[in-house]
């Protein structure tokens, strides 16, 4: 199973730990077919010998390959919110997770308003990873 996961880049990197931490989780069960958004120096390595033009035909592909989509949507990120509305149309299973704190920015309505995402609110990254787990299991 092939597993498209998104996470804010330009959007902001503070959650990049998380991000990294679940795709490590993520890759022991699946194929995930964009590590690089948890890597911690993405903005200084980033994707440098690539132009925008060159990451969005990619990641567009990459997306209509994916058996299914998992978002961490705790940061607002424009390109996530793209990717969730694409892999819609596509027709892909999709899960949404949000870490639940009163610190951290309000989910937009047009995610948690929208049915045909599952989304999590999450309190640590054990009980993420329990969810990544169950919606992994119910696609198979
Ligand atoms: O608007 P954002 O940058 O926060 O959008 C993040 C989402 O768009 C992620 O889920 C990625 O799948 C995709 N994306 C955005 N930028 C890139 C990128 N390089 N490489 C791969 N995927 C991307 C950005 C270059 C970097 C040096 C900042």
């Amino acid at each position: 199973m092939k597993v498209y996961f998104a996470g804010s880049i330009r959007g902001g990197r503070k959650d990049q730990n998380k991000y990294h931490e679940l795709i490590l989780f993520l890759s022991s069960k699946v194929e995930v077919l964009t590590e690089h958004v948890g890597d911690t120096g993405i903005e200084e390595i980033g994707e440098q010998d690539l132009s925008d033009k060159e990451i969005y035909q990619r990641d567009l592909e990459w997306l209509e390959s994916a058996d299914a989509v998992i978002a961490e949507v705790t940061n607002p990120s424009l390109g996530v919110g793209y990717e969730l509305g694409m892999a819609e149309k596509l027709g892909k299973p999709i899960l949404c997770l949000y870490e639940e704190s009163s610190k951290k920015s309000k989910l937009s309505a047009m995610v948690s308003g929208n049915l045909k995402f599952r989304t999590f609110h999450y309190h640590d990254l054990d009980h993420a990873k329990e969810e990544i787990l169950s919606f992994i299991n119910s696609l198979s």
